[in-house]
């Protein structure tokens, strides 16, 4: 896909190898129809085939919402075949970030609702706003999740204070978010992207493969024993070691120098 083609998003890259995707719907806060799910899924794609993209970072335009839920108005007056099918085509983006190459980060600029907030939590962490608000409505407008909220927010929250913002559908501010873990950090709005980019670049100086490893770790911590996930820890250690820029990187402390990583 051309990025010209993408009306729904714009991709920029802020730095050599960090990549920004900002949903555009300002009007609709930046809800999440059929088209937006469909080329936020294709950019993931054609960014992570540029060979040097590093980091991924996913923001809202404008100054209200990151995103406002998935489009009710979309939404509204579908029979349980197409929303059941609607949900899938969510849930596949949401994997397809989960899964990216990439570390990804929610850059989160005002409301965080429903598929917004499942947006977010598909991604490796999230930054907030001040202005931040995070919750899960549904229940709200007579149904559960439907983009893996229901899963993702236990894996981030607990699931007692899951069960508590799924079942009240009640909002938290940003600080609230931080509080319980939803969000990692919070700046003043007018902050929050270039923040964002500096986290990035900090991540970017690092071996994108061990990278990977880390993410890929983290997210199995959530459904494994502990020797399983340790076994697996190991495999992936052992497996570093073939690399280059393992060897770049102990080389380099040992030279008391700064490691070039090229992902090799
Ligand atoms: N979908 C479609 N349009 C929306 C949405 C949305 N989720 N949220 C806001 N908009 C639109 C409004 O309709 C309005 O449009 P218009 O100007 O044309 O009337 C515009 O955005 C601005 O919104 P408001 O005038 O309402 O702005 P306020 O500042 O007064 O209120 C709120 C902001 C509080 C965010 C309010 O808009 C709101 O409550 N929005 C809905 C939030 C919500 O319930 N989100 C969850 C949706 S359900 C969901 O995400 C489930 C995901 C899984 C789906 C599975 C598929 C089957």
């Amino acid at each position: 896909m051309n990025v010209a083609a993408f009306t729904q998003l714009f991709i920029t890259e802020q730095q050599p190898g960090i990549w920004l995707i900002t949903l555009n719907r300002p009007k609709a806060l930046n809800a999440l129809n059929r088209q937006v799910l469909e080329q936020l899924h294709s950019a993931i794609v054609w960014i992570e085939n540029q060979p040097d993209a590093r980091v991924l970072l996913i923001t809202g335009s404008g100054d209200k919402a990151f995103a406002a839920g998935a489009d009710i108005a979309e939404m509204k007056d579908m029979n349980a075949q197409q929303a059941r099918e609607f949900s899938q085509v969510g849930m596949t983006t949401m994997h397809r970030i989960e899964s990216s190459r990439l570390p990804v980060i929610a850059l989160v600029n005002g409301f965080c609702l429903g598929g917004g907030c499942e947006l977010a939590m598909s991604c490796d962490f999230i930054l907030a706003a001040d202005n931040a608000l995070f919750g899960q409505p549904e229940v709200t407008l007579g149904v559960p999740p439907g983009f893996g909220g229901s899963q993702r927010l236990p894996r981030r929250v607990g699931p007692g204070m899951a069960a508590q913002l799924l079942l009240t559908g009640e909002k938290v501010n940003a600080e609230q978010a931080l509080n319980i873990g939803l969000c990692n950090q919070v700046y003043p709005a007018q902050q929050l992207q270039e923040r964002g980019i500096d986290m990035a670049i900090t991540i970017a100086k690092n071996a994108p493969q061990a990278l990977y490893h880390c993410k890929r770790l983290v997210q199995a911590s959530a459904d494994q024993s502990i020797e399983n996930g340790c076994r697996m820890e190991s495999d992936l250690f052992g497996l570093s070691f073939a690399t280059e820029d393992q060897t770049e990187g102990m080389t380099a402390f040992t030279e008391r120098r700064k490691a070039q990583f090229t992902g090799a």
